[in-house]
C-alpha cells in the first residue's frame, strides 16, 4: 500500500508482524505480583505487569517503565530471565508476541501496588508461587507447566 504524506510517497506494509513485549516477574519474599487483565488478549486471566518495548529502549528500562506505569512501584535488580514465542490466533484481536521475561525486586519492600490503569487491570496482588490464582494468562501458564521458576537460586 502507498500513502501520500506531504508530497512524499511512503510505502506502508499492512501485513501483521510479531511485536516485542517485556514482562516482569516482580518478586517479594516467596511471592510475585499478578493482576487480572482487562484486554482483547487474555481477558480475565492473571498476568505479569508488562507491555510493549519502545523504539530504542533497553529491556531493563522497559521493565522498570511498565511496572511503574501499571503499578506505581519502583523496582531494582532487574535481570533478563528468558524469552518465549506466543502466537494468539484465537483471540478477539489476533496477535503474535516475542515475550521477554525479566525479574525484578521492589526498591522499597514496603511500597504498595496501585492500579493507575483500571481499564487494563482489575488490580494487583502478591501470590505465592505454590498457590497461583486461576486462570493464568496462557504464556505464563505454559511456563509454569514447563517447570520454570523465576525465583533466584532455584
Ligand atoms: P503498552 O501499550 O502499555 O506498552 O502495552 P500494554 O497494553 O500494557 O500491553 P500488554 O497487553 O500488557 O502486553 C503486551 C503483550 O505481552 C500481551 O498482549 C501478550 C504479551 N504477554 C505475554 N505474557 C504476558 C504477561 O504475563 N503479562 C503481560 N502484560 N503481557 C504478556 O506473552
Ligand atoms: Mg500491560
Amino acid at each position: 500500500m502507498e500513502n501520500e504524506r506531504e508530497g512524499v510517497t511512503v510505502a506502508v506494509d499492512v501485513r501483521p508482524v510479531p511485536r516485542v513485549a517485556v514482562v516482569v516477574f516482580l518478586l517479594r519474599s516467596q511471592k510475585l505480583l499478578l493482576g487480572k487483565r482487562r484486554s482483547a488478549v487474555g481477558d480475565s486471566t492473571f498476568a505479569l505487569p508488562g507491555g510493549h518495548l519502545e523504539f530504542g529502549e533497553s529491556f531493563e528500562d522497559c521493565a522498570a517503565r511498565e511496572v511503574k506505569e501499571e503499578t506505581g512501584l519502583d523496582v531494582n535488580k532487574i535481570e533478563f530471565l528468558t524469552v518465549t514465542n506466543n502466537v494468539f490466533l484465537d483471540e478477539p484481536k489476533p496477535s503474535h508476541y516475542v515475550t521477554i521475561f525479566m525479574r525484578a525486586f521492589l526498591r522499597d519492600p514496603q511500597q504498595v501496588p496501585q492500579n493507575p490503569e483500571p481499564n487494563k487491570c482489575d488490580g494487583w496482588a502478591w501470590y505465592e508461587w505454590d498457590n497461583l490464582p486461576k486462570p493464568l494468562f496462557w504464556p505464563l501458564e505454559k511456563m509454569v507447566l514447563s517447570g520454570f521458576n523465576p525465583f533466584p537460586g532455584v
